[in-house]
C-alpha cells in the first residue's frame, strides 16, 4: 500500500506511542495531523518532523473530552489536509490503581471520558470525511487490558474493553465500505504513562518496568505501520503485542 502523501491524524502526539507513530509515518513522507493538549510539544514536534523529514505537518491543539473542541477542530482544517485517510485514535490514559471499592469518582470519570467517549467523538467526526470518500482507516490504540484484567485495574480495564468491543461493532458497521477498523493492543509500554496514572510520582511509575524489558513505543508504532501498509484486500483486525517477560496482564517475570 502506497503511504508516501497520505493524510493521517494521530491522537495523542505529544508523548509515547502516538509521538513515535508520528516520527514513523513522517519517515515514509506521509502528511501528518498531530493532535493532544500540550501545544508546545506540538509545536516542538511539528519542527522537529519537518526539519528531519520534510513533510507536511499541521497541528490541532484541543482535548478530546470535548464534542464540541473536537468538531470545531476537524471541521476547520485547512483543505488540504480535511481528506483523512487514516486516524490513529491513541489518545488515553489511567488515573490512580484502586480496588473498585476504593476507587476516586474523578478518576473513573478522566479515565471514561478520554478513552471511551474521546475516541468515539474523533471517530465520529472523522468518519463523516471517509464515508463521504468511502476509503479509510481507523487503528483504535486498545490494549491487553481490553481482553483480560488484572487487581485494581477494573476502569482502565473496562475502557479497554471497550475500546475492544467499539472496534469490532464498527468494523461490522462499516463492512460493505472500503473504510479498515482495527485495533493494535499491547501489553506493558514505558511511556508516560505510568507518570500519568500515579500522577507525577516518577519513583512508582518507574517500579512498574523494572526488572525486565518493556515494549518501547517504537515497537508499537512499528505495528501500527504494519497495520496500515498492508493492500487493499487485506486488514489486520487486530495484534496483541508483548514484551517476552509478559505472559498476560498479570504475569510478569521480573529477575
Ligand atoms: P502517554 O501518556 O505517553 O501518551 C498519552 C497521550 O494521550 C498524550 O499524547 C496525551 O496528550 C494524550 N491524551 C491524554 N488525554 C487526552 C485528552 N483528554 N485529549 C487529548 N489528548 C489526550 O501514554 P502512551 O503513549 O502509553 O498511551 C497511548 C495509548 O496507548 C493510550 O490509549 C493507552 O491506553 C495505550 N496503551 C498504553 C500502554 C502502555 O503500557 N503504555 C499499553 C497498552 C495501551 P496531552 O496530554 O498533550 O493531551
Ligand atoms: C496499558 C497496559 O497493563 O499497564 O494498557 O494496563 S497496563
Amino acid at each position: 500500500m502506497r503511504l508516501k502523501n497520505k493524510i493521517a491524524l494521530i491522537t495523542g502526539a505529544t508523548s509515547g506511542i502516538g509521538k513515535d507513530c508520528a516520527e514513523l509515518f513522517a519517515s515514509k513522507k506521509m502528511r501528518l495531523i498531530l493532535t493532544g493538549r500540550r501545544l508546545d510539544r506540538l509545536t516542538a514536534l511539528k519542527k522537529e518532523i519537518i526539519k528531519k523529514h520534510k513533510t507536511d505537518v499541521h497541528i490541532l491543539n484541543f482535548d478530546v473530552r470535548k464534542y464540541t473542541e473536537v468538531k470545531k477542530a476537524i471541521t476547520s482544517l485547512p483543505n488540504k489536509y480535511k481528506n483523512i485517510e487514516i486516524l490513529i485514535n491513541n489518545a488515553g490514559l489511567s488515573r490512580g490503581l484502586n480496588k473498585l471499592q476504593d476507587g476516586v469518582l474523578d478518576d473513573w470519570e478522566e479515565m471514561i471520558d478520554t478513552n471511551v467517549k474521546g475516541l468515539l467523538y474523533v471517530t465520529k467526526e472523522v468518519l463523516k470525511v471517509m464515508t463521504k470518500n468511502n476509503s479509510g482507516h481507523i487503528v483504535n490504540i486498545g490494549s491487553i487490558a481490553g481482553h483480560e484484567v488484572y487487581p485494581a485495574g477494573n476502569v482502565y480495564c473496562a475502557t479497554k474493553h471497550a475500546v475492544d468491543a467499539l472496534t469490532k461493532g464498527l468494523r461490522m458497521d462499516l463492512n460493505g465500505t472500503n473504510i479498515k477498523v482495527s485495533t493494535i493492543d499491547p501489553g506493558l509500554v514505558e511511556t508516560e504513562f505510568s507518570i500519568v496514572r500515579f500522577r507525577g510520582d516518577h519513583s512508582r511509575a518507574k517500579k512498574v518496568y523494572e526488572g525486565f524489558t518493556p515494549l518501547n513505543p517504537k515497537d508499537v508504532a512499528d505495528a501500527v505501520l504494519y497495520s496500515i501498509s498492508k493492500s487493499n484486500n487485506v486488514v489486520v483486525a487486530e495484534m496483541i503485542l508483548l514484551p517476552i517477560a509478559q505472559a498476560s496482564s498479570a504475569i510478569v517475570n521480573r529477575v
